[in-house]
Protein backbone atom coordinates (compact mmCIF):
# COMPACT_ATOMS: atom_id res chain seq x y z
CA UNK A 1 0.00 0.00 0.00
CA UNK A 2 0.80 3.74 -0.75
CA UNK A 3 2.69 5.99 2.40
CA UNK A 4 0.24 7.69 4.75
CA UNK A 5 -1.24 10.65 2.40
CA UNK A 6 -3.89 12.72 4.12
CA UNK A 7 -6.85 13.09 1.82
CA UNK A 8 -8.70 16.74 0.75
CA UNK A 9 -11.99 16.40 1.29
CA UNK A 10 -14.62 18.55 -0.62
CA UNK A 11 -18.86 19.38 -1.02
CA UNK A 12 -21.17 21.21 -3.21
CA UNK A 13 -23.70 23.59 -1.53
CA UNK A 14 -26.11 21.37 -3.18
CA UNK A 15 -25.35 18.17 -0.57
CA UNK A 16 -27.40 20.23 2.00
CA UNK A 17 -31.10 19.62 0.49
CA UNK A 18 -34.18 20.28 1.16
CA UNK A 19 -36.05 16.62 1.13
CA UNK A 20 -38.04 17.10 -1.66
CA UNK A 21 -38.64 14.44 -4.07
CA UNK A 22 -41.48 13.90 -6.99
CA UNK A 23 -43.97 12.51 -4.27
CA UNK A 24 -43.72 15.05 -2.17
CA UNK A 25 -42.47 18.90 -1.09
CA UNK A 26 -39.28 20.04 1.11
CA UNK A 27 -38.63 18.85 4.40
CA UNK A 28 -36.43 21.38 5.30
CA UNK A 29 -36.66 24.79 4.86
CA UNK A 30 -33.78 26.40 2.43
CA UNK A 31 -30.55 27.20 4.49
CA UNK A 32 -28.23 30.30 3.11
CA UNK A 33 -25.05 29.61 0.93
CA UNK A 34 -23.17 31.30 3.92
CA UNK A 35 -24.27 29.27 6.40
CA UNK A 36 -23.49 26.29 3.94
CA UNK A 37 -20.16 27.91 3.54
CA UNK A 38 -19.54 28.24 7.43
CA UNK A 39 -20.13 23.96 7.74
CA UNK A 40 -17.48 23.69 5.75
CA UNK A 41 -14.19 23.63 7.56
CA UNK A 42 -16.13 22.25 10.95
CA UNK A 43 -17.05 19.45 9.31
CA UNK A 44 -13.59 18.69 8.42
CA UNK A 45 -13.65 19.33 4.74
CA UNK A 46 -11.01 22.17 2.72
CA UNK A 47 -12.65 22.80 -0.83
CA UNK A 48 -16.31 23.54 -2.11
CA UNK A 49 -17.69 22.42 -5.71
CA UNK A 50 -19.65 24.99 -7.31
CA UNK A 51 -22.23 24.98 -10.24
CA UNK A 52 -21.58 28.28 -11.90
CA UNK A 53 -25.15 29.73 -10.89
CA UNK A 54 -23.93 28.79 -7.23
CA UNK A 55 -21.10 31.05 -7.18
CA UNK A 56 -23.15 33.86 -9.31
CA UNK A 57 -26.61 33.42 -8.51
CA UNK A 58 -29.40 33.76 -11.59
CA UNK A 59 -26.38 34.71 -14.05
CA UNK A 60 -29.07 34.18 -17.01
CA UNK A 61 -29.91 37.74 -15.88
CA UNK A 62 -26.65 39.57 -15.59
CA UNK A 63 -24.21 40.92 -17.60
CA UNK A 64 -20.82 39.26 -18.15
CA UNK A 65 -18.66 41.95 -15.77
CA UNK A 66 -21.39 41.93 -13.18
CA UNK A 67 -20.89 38.18 -12.86
CA UNK A 68 -17.12 38.16 -13.18
CA UNK A 69 -17.46 40.82 -10.39
CA UNK A 70 -19.82 38.90 -8.31
CA UNK A 71 -17.40 35.89 -8.88
CA UNK A 72 -14.60 38.28 -7.85
CA UNK A 73 -16.06 38.87 -4.40
CA UNK A 74 -16.78 35.18 -3.95
CA UNK A 75 -12.98 34.63 -4.38
CA UNK A 76 -12.26 36.59 -2.25
CA UNK A 77 -14.42 35.02 0.58
CA UNK A 78 -13.16 31.87 -0.02
CA UNK A 79 -9.85 33.22 0.55
CA UNK A 80 -10.62 34.71 3.75
CA UNK A 81 -12.24 31.19 4.95
CA UNK A 82 -9.14 29.87 3.85
CA UNK A 83 -11.57 26.77 1.07
CA UNK A 84 -10.52 26.22 -2.54
CA UNK A 85 -13.08 26.03 -5.31
CA UNK A 86 -12.38 22.77 -6.48
CA UNK A 87 -14.38 22.54 -9.37
CA UNK A 88 -17.00 24.65 -11.05
CA UNK A 89 -20.01 23.25 -13.71
CA UNK A 90 -22.23 24.81 -15.77
CA UNK A 91 -25.69 23.73 -14.74
CA UNK A 92 -27.29 23.30 -18.51
CA UNK A 93 -30.28 21.19 -17.22
CA UNK A 94 -32.62 23.85 -15.78
CA UNK A 95 -32.91 26.57 -18.03
CA UNK A 96 -35.88 26.34 -20.94
CA UNK A 97 -33.05 26.81 -23.36
CA UNK A 98 -32.14 23.42 -22.61
CA UNK A 99 -35.20 21.46 -22.19
CA UNK A 100 -34.11 19.06 -24.83
CA UNK A 101 -30.60 18.66 -24.57
CA UNK A 102 -27.79 21.82 -24.40
CA UNK A 103 -24.72 20.38 -26.73
CA UNK A 104 -27.14 17.55 -27.98
CA UNK A 105 -30.16 19.61 -28.19
CA UNK A 106 -32.30 19.57 -31.63
CA UNK A 107 -32.52 23.28 -31.54
CA UNK A 108 -29.34 25.30 -32.84
CA UNK A 109 -30.52 27.95 -30.47
CA UNK A 110 -30.37 26.05 -27.52
CA UNK A 111 -26.99 24.75 -28.49
CA UNK A 112 -25.37 28.31 -28.92
CA UNK A 113 -26.55 29.15 -25.19
CA UNK A 114 -25.04 25.70 -24.28
CA UNK A 115 -22.08 26.82 -25.42
CA UNK A 116 -21.89 30.16 -24.04
CA UNK A 117 -22.82 29.31 -20.86
CA UNK A 118 -19.96 27.12 -20.56
CA UNK A 119 -17.34 29.77 -21.74
CA UNK A 120 -18.43 32.00 -19.02
CA UNK A 121 -18.55 29.14 -16.53
CA UNK A 122 -14.87 28.68 -17.50
CA UNK A 123 -14.36 32.53 -16.77
CA UNK A 124 -16.17 32.06 -12.85
CA UNK A 125 -13.57 29.31 -12.64
CA UNK A 126 -10.85 31.84 -13.53
CA UNK A 127 -12.16 34.01 -11.13
CA UNK A 128 -12.29 31.65 -8.41
CA UNK A 129 -8.83 30.20 -9.25
CA UNK A 130 -9.71 27.24 -10.51
CA UNK A 131 -8.61 25.18 -13.49
CA UNK A 132 -11.22 22.16 -13.38
CA UNK A 133 -14.29 22.23 -14.73
CA UNK A 134 -17.12 19.14 -14.56
CA UNK A 135 -19.53 18.72 -16.99
CA UNK A 136 -22.54 16.11 -15.62
CA UNK A 137 -23.94 16.06 -19.24
CA UNK A 138 -27.05 15.63 -17.77
CA UNK A 139 -29.88 16.35 -20.14
CA UNK A 140 -27.42 14.93 -23.57
CA UNK A 141 -29.93 11.88 -23.84
CA UNK A 142 -33.40 11.23 -25.02
CA UNK A 143 -36.69 9.93 -24.14
CA UNK A 144 -37.35 8.88 -27.26
CA UNK A 145 -34.27 7.31 -28.76
CA UNK A 146 -35.19 8.53 -32.21
CA UNK A 147 -35.15 11.97 -31.81
CA UNK A 148 -31.57 12.30 -31.79
CA UNK A 149 -28.53 10.58 -33.52
CA UNK A 150 -25.99 8.73 -31.30
CA UNK A 151 -23.25 9.51 -33.60
CA UNK A 152 -24.40 13.11 -34.22
CA UNK A 153 -24.92 13.74 -30.13
CA UNK A 154 -21.29 12.54 -29.98
CA UNK A 155 -19.89 15.30 -32.49
CA UNK A 156 -21.93 17.74 -30.96
CA UNK A 157 -20.46 16.96 -27.58
CA UNK A 158 -16.91 17.10 -28.48
CA UNK A 159 -17.45 20.25 -30.63
CA UNK A 160 -18.45 21.70 -27.67
CA UNK A 161 -15.81 20.40 -25.38
CA UNK A 162 -13.62 22.11 -28.37
CA UNK A 163 -14.92 25.24 -28.07
CA UNK A 164 -14.08 25.04 -24.01
CA UNK A 165 -10.35 24.11 -24.77
CA UNK A 166 -10.04 27.04 -27.10
CA UNK A 167 -11.50 29.30 -24.86
CA UNK A 168 -9.15 29.01 -22.22
CA UNK A 169 -5.57 27.27 -22.98
CA UNK A 170 -4.86 25.99 -19.78
CA UNK A 171 -8.50 24.72 -18.07
CA UNK A 172 -9.09 20.88 -18.02
CA UNK A 173 -12.39 19.39 -18.31
CA UNK A 174 -13.70 16.28 -16.35
CA UNK A 175 -16.52 14.61 -17.66
CA UNK A 176 -18.79 13.16 -14.88
CA UNK A 177 -20.95 9.83 -16.46
CA UNK A 178 -24.48 8.84 -15.91
CA UNK A 179 -26.62 6.19 -17.41
CA UNK A 180 -30.05 7.48 -16.99
CA UNK A 181 -31.38 10.45 -14.69
CA UNK A 182 -33.24 12.61 -15.55
CA UNK A 183 -33.26 11.28 -19.31
CA UNK A 184 -34.73 8.11 -19.90
CA UNK A 185 -31.27 6.89 -21.49
CA UNK A 186 -27.65 8.91 -22.00
CA UNK A 187 -24.99 9.21 -24.46
CA UNK A 188 -22.02 9.52 -22.40
CA UNK A 189 -23.11 6.82 -19.77
CA UNK A 190 -19.66 5.16 -18.54
CA UNK A 191 -15.91 6.15 -17.76
CA UNK A 192 -15.10 4.12 -20.55
CA UNK A 193 -17.22 6.35 -22.87
CA UNK A 194 -16.23 9.50 -21.23
CA UNK A 195 -12.20 8.28 -22.18
CA UNK A 196 -13.27 8.09 -25.45
CA UNK A 197 -14.64 11.21 -26.06
CA UNK A 198 -11.69 12.43 -24.67
CA UNK A 199 -9.53 10.81 -27.52
CA UNK A 200 -12.01 12.70 -30.36
CA UNK A 201 -11.55 15.77 -28.61
CA UNK A 202 -8.43 18.80 -29.77
CA UNK A 203 -6.59 18.26 -26.74
CA UNK A 204 -6.72 15.34 -24.93
CA UNK A 205 -5.14 15.49 -22.45
CA UNK A 206 -6.86 18.52 -20.65
CA UNK A 207 -10.28 16.30 -20.93
CA UNK A 208 -10.36 13.71 -17.96
CA UNK A 209 -13.14 12.14 -15.95
CA UNK A 210 -14.99 12.55 -12.51
CA UNK A 211 -16.46 9.26 -11.58
CA UNK A 212 -19.57 8.91 -8.98
CA UNK A 213 -20.43 5.84 -6.81
CA UNK A 214 -24.00 5.94 -7.15
CA UNK A 215 -23.36 6.39 -11.72
CA UNK A 216 -21.01 3.37 -12.14
CA UNK A 217 -23.76 1.27 -9.77
CA UNK A 218 -26.77 2.31 -12.10
CA UNK A 219 -24.70 1.43 -15.06
CA UNK A 220 -24.34 -2.19 -13.76
CA UNK A 221 -20.81 -1.65 -12.77
CA UNK A 222 -18.12 -1.79 -10.15
CA UNK A 223 -17.41 1.70 -8.43
CA UNK A 224 -13.38 0.46 -7.97
CA UNK A 225 -13.19 -1.21 -11.40
CA UNK A 226 -14.28 2.07 -12.72
CA UNK A 227 -11.19 3.94 -10.51
CA UNK A 228 -8.65 1.44 -11.67
CA UNK A 229 -9.57 2.04 -15.48
CA UNK A 230 -9.62 5.94 -15.47
CA UNK A 231 -6.45 5.91 -13.16
CA UNK A 232 -4.67 3.44 -15.48
CA UNK A 233 -5.18 6.33 -18.07
CA UNK A 234 -3.96 8.94 -15.57
CA UNK A 235 -7.47 10.46 -16.06
CA UNK A 236 -9.05 10.47 -12.70
CA UNK A 237 -9.44 14.55 -11.66
CA UNK A 238 -12.54 14.22 -9.30
CA UNK A 239 -14.29 11.89 -7.45
CA UNK A 240 -18.16 11.78 -6.03
CA UNK A 241 -18.74 8.83 -3.44
CA UNK A 242 -21.53 8.39 -1.93
CA UNK A 243 -23.62 4.81 -2.28
CA UNK A 244 -26.91 3.55 -4.07
CA UNK A 245 -28.88 0.69 -2.77
CA UNK A 246 -29.81 -1.33 -6.93
CA UNK A 247 -31.16 0.51 -9.58
CA UNK A 248 -33.41 2.67 -8.84
CA UNK A 249 -33.78 6.43 -9.25
CA UNK A 250 -30.64 8.56 -8.14
CA UNK A 251 -30.30 8.28 -4.60
CA UNK A 252 -27.17 9.89 -3.08
CA UNK A 253 -26.82 7.95 0.33
CA UNK A 254 -23.91 8.06 2.58
CA UNK A 255 -20.46 6.57 1.10
CA UNK A 256 -20.91 3.31 2.53
CA UNK A 257 -24.39 3.03 3.54
CA UNK A 258 -25.36 0.11 1.38
CA UNK A 259 -22.32 -2.09 0.56
CA UNK A 260 -19.40 -1.49 2.94
CA UNK A 261 -17.42 -3.93 1.07
CA UNK A 262 -17.60 -2.10 -1.83
CA UNK A 263 -17.03 0.98 -0.37
CA UNK A 264 -13.61 -0.86 0.97
CA UNK A 265 -12.78 -2.23 -2.69
CA UNK A 266 -12.91 1.72 -3.61
CA UNK A 267 -10.72 3.15 -0.73
CA UNK A 268 -8.25 0.41 -1.67
CA UNK A 269 -8.03 0.96 -5.45
CA UNK A 270 -7.99 4.83 -4.47
CA UNK A 271 -4.91 4.09 -1.98
CA UNK A 272 -2.94 1.88 -4.90
CA UNK A 273 -3.68 4.77 -7.43
CA UNK A 274 -2.30 7.80 -5.14
CA UNK A 275 -5.08 9.36 -5.61
CA UNK A 276 -5.25 12.63 -4.42
CA UNK A 277 -1.57 13.10 -4.53
CA UNK A 278 -1.72 15.51 -7.20
CA UNK A 279 -4.02 17.71 -5.67
CA UNK A 280 -6.77 15.91 -6.45
CA UNK A 281 -10.04 16.31 -4.18
CA UNK A 282 -12.43 13.35 -2.32
CA UNK A 283 -16.00 14.84 -2.92
CA UNK A 284 -19.04 13.38 -1.20
CA UNK A 285 -22.01 13.99 -3.78
CA UNK A 286 -24.52 12.89 -0.94
CA UNK A 287 -27.86 14.07 0.38
CA UNK A 288 -30.00 14.00 3.26
CA UNK A 289 -32.47 11.80 3.81
CA UNK A 290 -35.85 13.00 3.73
CA UNK A 291 -36.72 12.16 7.39
CA UNK A 292 -33.50 14.21 8.24
CA UNK A 293 -33.88 16.83 11.28
CA UNK A 294 -33.03 20.22 10.13
CA UNK A 295 -30.56 19.56 13.75
CA UNK A 296 -28.95 16.43 11.97
CA UNK A 297 -28.47 18.55 8.70
CA UNK A 298 -24.89 17.75 8.09
CA UNK A 299 -24.79 14.14 9.27
CA UNK A 300 -24.58 12.90 6.03
CA UNK A 301 -21.49 14.96 5.21
CA UNK A 302 -19.77 14.17 8.39
CA UNK A 303 -20.50 10.41 8.52
CA UNK A 304 -19.45 9.60 4.66
CA UNK A 305 -15.90 11.28 5.78
CA UNK A 306 -15.81 9.22 8.51
CA UNK A 307 -16.53 6.35 7.13
CA UNK A 308 -14.14 6.93 4.03
CA UNK A 309 -11.23 8.19 6.91
CA UNK A 310 -12.28 4.39 8.80
CA UNK A 311 -11.97 2.76 5.18
CA UNK A 312 -8.35 4.16 4.63
CA UNK A 313 -6.98 2.70 7.92
CA UNK A 314 -8.63 -0.69 6.79
CA UNK A 315 -7.30 -0.31 3.45
CA UNK A 316 -3.87 0.38 5.19
CA UNK A 317 -4.18 -2.64 7.83
CA UNK A 318 -5.34 -5.10 5.46
CA UNK A 319 -2.86 -8.30 5.20
CA UNK A 320 -1.77 -7.36 1.62
CA UNK A 321 0.96 -10.30 1.73
CA UNK A 322 -1.55 -12.77 3.09
CA UNK A 323 -3.85 -11.81 -0.01
CA UNK A 324 -1.17 -12.57 -2.36
CA UNK A 325 -0.24 -16.06 -1.08
CA UNK A 326 -4.11 -16.85 -0.99
CA UNK A 327 -4.15 -15.58 -4.45
CA UNK A 328 -1.22 -17.89 -5.55
CA UNK A 329 -2.63 -20.53 -4.03
CA UNK A 330 -5.76 -19.80 -5.71
CA UNK A 331 -8.09 -19.92 -2.87
CA UNK A 332 -10.27 -17.04 -3.33
CA UNK A 333 -13.04 -18.97 -0.58
CA UNK A 334 -10.42 -17.67 2.14
CA UNK A 335 -9.58 -14.50 0.37
CA UNK A 336 -13.42 -13.48 0.48
CA UNK A 337 -13.46 -14.37 4.00
CA UNK A 338 -10.25 -12.59 5.29
CA UNK A 339 -12.22 -9.45 3.52
CA UNK A 340 -15.19 -10.16 5.65
CA UNK A 341 -13.45 -11.03 8.82
CA UNK A 342 -10.96 -7.95 8.04
CA UNK A 343 -14.05 -5.26 7.87
CA UNK A 344 -16.01 -7.00 10.86
CA UNK A 345 -12.39 -6.33 12.74
CA UNK A 346 -12.37 -10.09 13.48
C1 LIG B 1 -26.11 14.26 -10.75
C2 LIG B 1 -24.89 14.63 -10.10
C3 LIG B 1 -24.67 16.07 -9.99
C4 LIG B 1 -23.32 16.51 -10.40
C5 LIG B 1 -23.09 17.97 -10.22
O1 LIG B 1 -26.43 12.96 -10.59
O2 LIG B 1 -24.18 13.78 -9.62
O3 LIG B 1 -24.79 16.41 -8.64
O4 LIG B 1 -22.41 15.83 -9.62
O5 LIG B 1 -23.99 18.71 -10.89
MN1 LIG C 1 -22.20 13.83 -8.87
Amino acid sequence: MSKKRDYTFSYGPWNFSEGQDPYGPPTRPVQTFDWKLDQLKGLGYDAMMFHDDDAVPELDGKSHKQIRKEAKALHRRLKDAGIAAEIVAPRLWFSPNTIDGAYTSNDPKHRKYAVERSLQCIDIANELDCGLIVLWLAREGTYVRESKSGRRSVELIVEAIDKMLGHDKKIRIAIEPKPNEPMDVAYIPTIGHALAVAQLCSDPKRVGALIETAHCILAGLDPSDEIDFACTFGKLWSLHLNDQNGLKFDQDKPFGSVNLRSAFDQVRTLERNKYGSRGECVAFDVHPFRTTKIEHWAKHLENSRRTFLHLVEKARSFDEKAAQALVKDRNYADLDQMVLEHLLGK
